[in-house]
């Protein structure tokens, strides 16, 4: 029996510990709890078990029969010095427990036929840190990138002094606004997000805000958003035909379409305006005058949460690592609202293969490279991105490609998807980025920052209350590109 101790954070362990178990081995049959029984059979029911065993972990007792990759069995007998893991052997029973000794530490115990490994991580024994922790331990299998970019946190020369209440006004800032979409009946849930947000972090940075609408935004709207700010303001028209239904969709084809959503219960199925909306963000806003002039933009939408300090500027992070977008949660389309999507998707590559980035995030999006896709996408209500990006020649072919299709109509493709698609097809998966950091909400799935990340950002999350790697949060198939 051998004990490794950790001395990193422990939520930076949990990640790498996550992406050992995926990465490294194919987790096989997991053996759910009996009373989680219906979860487990959703979660076969829809997804593969390969990250199935780690999403449930630390949370619940799993237990679970893990295959080791060939290629995996000498680095891994020498890390985990198991003696008497024969070159032969390649199942090994897991044990993922969340009772260890202390709340801090988690178990996963290894075991073969002739011999098991037990290994404790935590946050208390940091004599033995560094050399031991997970995050160790999986950068000797491949090299430091064998983890994703944001598990490394942002580099501590991003964080303004504690304490401090404002950065100067001569500090670098990006060039860059907060982006919200909303109607006049929006005004009380804009004013809970941006009140918020100003607290949280741009009370601090002074961001400018751009406001667009289709409408004229109310006198009340107005005085009520700009009370609440010193920082810039600016409330925009869009253009007409950037908004409403084009002339040449079929309406009557796109009423029959609604009409069988509704029928369907598709959430926003009998919805114009939402299908407005939905392709004006896919492929109208980052064009619109009031932001031809910034580089990057953080969208915000009405009712969400963000529930901890964000003492660095994202957008600096954004520009200075060439990242071209950022989320917080992602998660599965319903598959109801984008039935040709991707086969749209794949005459485009094909007439266009030039245009897709070697070196891209496929993997996000499909299983099998590119031939269907698995319907994840980064959740769109919370983006920090590169306006340039979208009005980039790849973006736009592609976007205009879509729209002749109809399917903002026809259908209800949403601009979660599309952004997700395009960004995963024309971005290097580097360039997209995991805000690990920023705690956000928006009903009903929230991320909240685990471990150090917690305590760093004075967090007011529930720990416990985390997609990252529940069954329907597409997380972990982020983390497996690295
Ligand atoms: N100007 C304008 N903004 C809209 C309209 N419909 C939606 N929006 C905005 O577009 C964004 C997305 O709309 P939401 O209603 O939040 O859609 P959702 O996030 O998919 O769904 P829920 O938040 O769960 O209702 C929000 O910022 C809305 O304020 C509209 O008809 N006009
Ligand atoms: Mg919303």
């Amino acid at each position: 029996m051998r004990t490794f101790w950790s001395g990193g954070g422990l939520e930076k362990d949990k990640n790498s510990l996550h992406t050992f178990l995926t990465r490294f081995w194919e987790v096989q049959a997991p053996e759910f709890p009996a009373e989680r029984e219906t979860e487990r059979s959703q979660a076969s029911a829809k997804f593969d078990d390969s990250w199935k065993a780690a999403a449930y972990w630390p949370r619940h007792d799993v237990r679970a029969t893990a295959i080791v990759r060939r290629e995996n069995i000498c680095p891994m007998r020498r890390l985990l010095k198991l003696p008497t893991l024969k070159a032969s052997t390649r199942t090994l029973h897991l044990h993922l427990s969340p009772r260890p000794p202390t709340t801090s530490q988690e178990v996963l115990l290894l075991q073969d036929d002739d011999a098991y490994a037990l290994y404790t991580i935590g946050a208390g024994h940091r004599r033995y840190g560094r050399a031991t922790s997970f995050s160790n331990l999986t950068g000797q299998f491949k090299g430091s990138s064998s983890y994703p970019p944001y598990m490394d946190g942002i580099p501590e020369e991003y964080y303004s002094g504690n304490g401090s209440h404002t950065v100067p006004p001569t500090q670098r800032r990006a060039n860059a606004t907060f982006v919200l979409l909303a109607r006049n009946s929006d005004l009380e849930g804009v004013i809970k997000s941006l009140k918020q947000n100003e607290d949280r972090f741009n009370k601090k940075y002074q961001y400018p805000y751009t406001f667009l609408n289709e409408e004229p935004f109310s006198q009340e709207f107005k005085s009520r958003i700009t009370e609440l700010t010193d920082a810039p303001v600016t409330f925009g028209l869009i253009p007409h035909d950037d908004w409403f239904q084009p002339d040449w969709i079929d309406e009557e084809k796109a009423r029959a379409e609604r009409e069988k959503m509704v029928k369907n219960q598709v959430i926003y199925g009998g919805s114009v305006p939402y299908r407005n909306m939905c392709r004006f963000n896919s492929g109208f806003f980052f064009r619109h005058e009031l932001l031809q002039n910034y580089k990057y933009y953080w969208r915000i939408e009405p009712d969400v949460t963000f529930f901890c300090d964000i003492d660095y500027d994202p957008f600096l992070i954004m520009e200075d690592q060439k990242k071209v977008y950022g989320f917080t949660v992602s998660l599965y389309e319903y598959e109801a609202t984008i039935p040709t999507l991707w086969d749209t998707v794949k005459e485009f590559i094909h007439d266009n293969p030039d245009l897709v980035e070697p070196g891209n995030a496929m993997n996000f999006i499909s299983d099998d490279g590119g031939n269907t896709y698995n319907r994840c996408h980064f959740w769109s209500n919370f983006e920090i991105g590169d306006l340039d990006f979208w009005r980039s020649e790849p973006y736009m072919k592609f976007f205009e490609f879509l729209d002749s299709k109809g399917g903002f109509y026809y259908e209800r493709w949403g601009d979660a998807p599309v952004h997700s698609i395009g960004a995963a097809l024309f971005a290097k998966k580097e360039q997209i980025h995991f805000f690990n950091d920023i705690g956000y909400r928006h009903n009903p799935f929230q991320h909240c920052p685990q471990g150090e990340a917690h305590k760093k950002g004075k967090c007011w999350c529930n720990p416990r209350d985390n997609f990252d790697y529940e069954w329907y949060s597409c997380l972990s198939r982020y983390d497996k590109m690295f």
